[in-house]
């Protein structure tokens, strides 16, 4: 039987989750993770309501197992996107980039568990006296979106401060880093960039090289100037985009222009010099495309190997 806590609570197989990563996780990658017995997720962040409910629609085509909805707090479609998960009786969401608590009634009320990312013990707190069943607790290593603490810091911090389970995110992307997870008290991971480059990931193939072919200090911060940091890969708009935040002569409203659409630009259109790549300091370590079901199995028997499988 398995007493994994998140397994038990979200009805999967193994305790891998999928980073609901914006504009990159679609319904094919969603259903491809929960097909593989892992938690699949859709990102909400670059659709409108109809789009999204699009892709629930699909995902439920290609899957009969859970897979969510990952509900990116500074979407300009967050309040349409909250709606159609609750007409579309979605089981579990994760939220992330921001506080939930305008969100989380509605959702608890109509049956949705949710499940916060956090990056500091006091959302963690604070999340859960609102009822989050669960938090991911997201080290500074990953990509996109961070906050300032490391996953190795950050991780037993959250654990000792909260009852519920906990979720190691930043930084994981094979069986040691999901058992060094565990021993900090994590009951699951969530793994973003190793995800990015599955084979059932659309993301555009110049993006997925790029990822493939990058190494250990190849990610940067920028952002911070404007109160949203987000680590990328470095490239010519990374690079420009440091340069100009640490000019003073810079206005905020220069840097917001530069970064706009340059995710999209990135993942859709495979601009890979001018947009932005977002993705983990754990990059260098991804080194081959695989299929999610290789990924989930094997890193979840490699850290049972390394563990004990009762531990896992
Ligand atoms: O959300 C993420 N990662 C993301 S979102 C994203 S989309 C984007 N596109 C363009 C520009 C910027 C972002 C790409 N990657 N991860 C979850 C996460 N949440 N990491 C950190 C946090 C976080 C940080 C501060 C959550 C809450 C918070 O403070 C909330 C508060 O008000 O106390």
């Amino acid at each position: 039987m398995n007493r994994n806590p998140i397994c038990e609570m979200l009805d999967i197989e193994y305790p891998v989750i999928q980073g609901g990563m914006a504009w990159i996780a679609d319904a094919d990658l969603a259903s491809a993770v929960s097909n593989a017995g892992g938690l699949g997720l859709i990102a909400a962040m670059n659709s409108n309501g109809e789009q999204l409910r699009e892709q629930i629609i699909k995902a439920k085509k290609l899957t009969d197992k859970p897979f969510g909805v990952n509900l990116m707090l500074m979407s300009p479609y967050i309040d349409e996107a909250v709606e159609v998960v609750c007409q579309e009786k979605i089981k579990v969401v994760t939220t992330g980039a921001g506080n939930p608590a305008k969100y989380m009634q509605k959702l608890i009320d109509n049956g949705v568990k949710v499940i916060c990312v956090v990056a500091s013990v006091a959302l963690a707190v604070m999340v859960e006296r609102m009822g989050a069943c669960a938090v991911v607790a997201e080290g500074c290593e990953s990509g996109g979106h961070v906050g300032d603490t490391t996953t190795m810091a950050l991780v037993p911090q959250v654990v000792d401060a909260v009852n519920i389970p906990v979720i190691a995110a930043g930084g994981i992307a094979d069986g040691r880093g999901m058992a060094a997870a565990f021993m900090l008290g994590a009951r699951a991971v969530q793994m973003g960039t190793r995800f990015l480059t599955a084979k059932e990931c659309n993301v555009h193939p110049n993006y997925k090289e790029k990822v493939l072919k990058a190494g250990d200090r190849d990610t940067i911060v920028t952002g911070k100037s404007l109160g949203h940091p987000v680590r990328a890969l470095k490239n010519n708009m990374t690079r420009q985009f440091f340069k100009m935040e640490n000019d003073k002569n810079t206005l905020p409203e220069e840097l917001e222009k530069m970064g706009a659409g340059a995710l999209r630009r990135a993942a859709i259109d495979g601009d890979v010099k001018s947009g932005s790549c977002m993705c983990g300091q754990i990059a260098g370590l991804v080194k081959s495309e695989d299929s999610c079901k290789k990924i989930v199995t094997e890193i979840y028997s490699d850290a049972c190997n390394l563990l004990g499988h009762e531990f896992v």
